[in-house]
């Protein structure tokens, strides 16, 4: 269990990965005076609480739709890839089953992201 071994490093990157999200999790927004007249009031600060929930939820909805771009342009690369000769097509045959699936799966991420989208507009 040194510094070469393959725990070492997933541990390393496990314990990293853990502290950025807690840090994440614990940065706190300054307190801006959002009516600029020099008194941090209670209106400013539901102001400011109404800012940082408006930014989180902007924050989920570009990582949701980073998701769906990166589903939707693997699911059209893959596709262009297994139509060149590079992967014979016993290969693709015998993955048949594992095709459908990582498709299904695909569809699945951009359909669901679409339809939470436009459910999401329409309220
Ligand atoms: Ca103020």
């Amino acid at each position: 269990m040194g510094k070469g071994d393959i725990c070492y490093y997933a541990g390393n990157t496990y314990q990293r990965r853990k502290r950025t999200t807690r840090e994440r999790k614990e940065k706190v927004m300054p307190i801006e005076d959002m009516d600029n007249d020099g008194i941090i009031s209670s209106n400013d600060l539901e102001l400011n609480k109404i800012m940082q929930e408006l930014e989180r939820a902007e924050e989920k909805a570009n990582a949701q739709k980073n998701m769906a771009w990166i589903a939707l342009i693997m699911t059209v690369f893959f596709t262009g890839l297994l139509f060149t000769p590079i992967i014979p097509v016993e290969r693709i045959t015998a993955l048949s089953n594992v095709l459908d699936w990582f498709y299904i799966t695909q569809a699945s991420i951009v359909c669901g992201f679409m339809g939470v989208t436009a459910y999401a507009n329409r309220k």
